[in-house]
């Protein structure tokens, strides 16, 4: 990704441990850069098609007058949350504080710490079985929006489908959105629980009827397992009630672990229903031997990342 770099600009803040810094304030460095698409601004050679640097700085310079936190870490955060959100353009930066008069009553050229943070795609599926299903599903794409940390870039339409796992109740609407997101998975996840808890979701029964489900199905490419929290979401390649709202927004998307796109995973799970087993071989949309993914987590020839059309950067190319 393109890069503007700024280096050294010379602010003064209040932030310190030391009630001191607070009161007298001191020079502080920043050094940032930012990851952006500058391709278009330089072809129309057109400002409004880039991050204007000079703002930036100001920005900068303007967050040290007006805050002041304990920690040059707290500072850093704060501080790349703010131009993250503000900047359309900017999809990612690095950020470097110096401090160079850090009171530790020894000699040093200065004390400095650097953070790496940056807008995630991610894709978030929805579902409701209970009252007014639309209207649960339109609250939690405000709800979504309503988080400065969290832009929806597209919602698959609504779709109404047979309720899986637990049979015994009300057919579901079920939708997927993606997004792009400041937010670390486990945030997302706390966030997402928030919605449905302020949509009444009760967890009574596993599977069981609910107004408000909401779950992380990719989040970049990353791979994670953790006791509350997995990603790509564990079951989604076997639920058609994700895969066609996830196909109709991002049909190119790749699963990580399976090397599918949402897609080849759909063909494959119409093809394993109407069969009524497995995908017989050279049907397999993927060219592979199997279209049983969850057997087959590295193989076939599947998607290639860096086909995907829909998928964001992914984790690796900032910085
Ligand atoms: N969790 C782990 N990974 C994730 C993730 N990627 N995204 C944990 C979200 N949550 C994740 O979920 C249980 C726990 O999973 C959470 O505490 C979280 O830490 P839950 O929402 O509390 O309970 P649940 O929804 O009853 O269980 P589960 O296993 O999440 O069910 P699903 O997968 O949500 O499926 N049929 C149709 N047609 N449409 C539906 O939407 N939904 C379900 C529920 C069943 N059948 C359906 C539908
Ligand atoms: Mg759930």
């Amino acid at each position: 990704m393109d890069r503007i770099k700024i280096k050294d600009l010379e602010v003064f803040g209040r932030h310190g441990v030391y009630e001191e810094e607070n009161r007298l304030g001191q020079k502080f460095l920043v050094s940032a850069c930012l990851y952006l698409d500058t391709r278009r601004a330089g072809l129309r050679d057109s400002l409004e098609d880039s991050v204007n640097y000079g703002e930036v700085c100001h920005r900068i310079a303007a967050f040290f007058e007006a805050r002041a936190c304990k920690l040059i870490e707290a500072a850093a955060e704060a501080l790349a949350s703010e131009l993250l959100r503000s900047f359309e353009a900017l999809r990612g930066l690095t950020l470097e504080i110096k401090k160079p008069w850090a009171p530790i009553g020894l000699p040093l050229s200065w004390v400095s710490v650097e953070i790496e943070r940056g807008w995630h795609t991610a894709y978030v599926a929805l579902g409701s079985n209970m009252g007014d299903r639309q209207s649960y599903l339109g609250q939690a794409v405000s709800g979504l929006e309503d988080n400065p940390d969290i832009r929806v870039e597209q919602v698959s339409d609504w779709m109404e489908t047979a309720p899986y796992g637990v049979t015994d109740q009300p057919e579901f609407l079920n939708g997927c959105a993606r997004i792009s997101t400041l937010l670390e998975p486990e945030e997302l996840l706390a966030y997402l629980n928030q919605l449905e808890q302020q949509a009444g979701r009760e967890r009574i029964r596993r599977w069981g009827p609910r107004t408000l489900d909401l779950d992380i199905l990719l989040y970049e490419d990353r791979i994670m397992e953790r006791p509350a929290l997995t990603i790509p979401h564990r079951d989604m390649h076997n639920r058609e009630f994700v895969l066609r709202p996830l196909c109709q927004i991002a049909p190119g998307v790749c699963h990580p672990v399976l090397h599918r796109t949402a897609e080849q995973l759909l063909q494959c799970l119409v093809e394993r229903a109407d069969s009524g087993a497995g995908c017989k071989e050279g049907r397999n949309p993927a060219g592979g031997a199997s279209c049983k993914e969850d057997r087959n987590p590295a193989g076939g020839e599947g998607c290639k990342e860096d086909r995907n059309p829909a998928g964001g950067e992914g984790e690796r190319e900032h910085g």
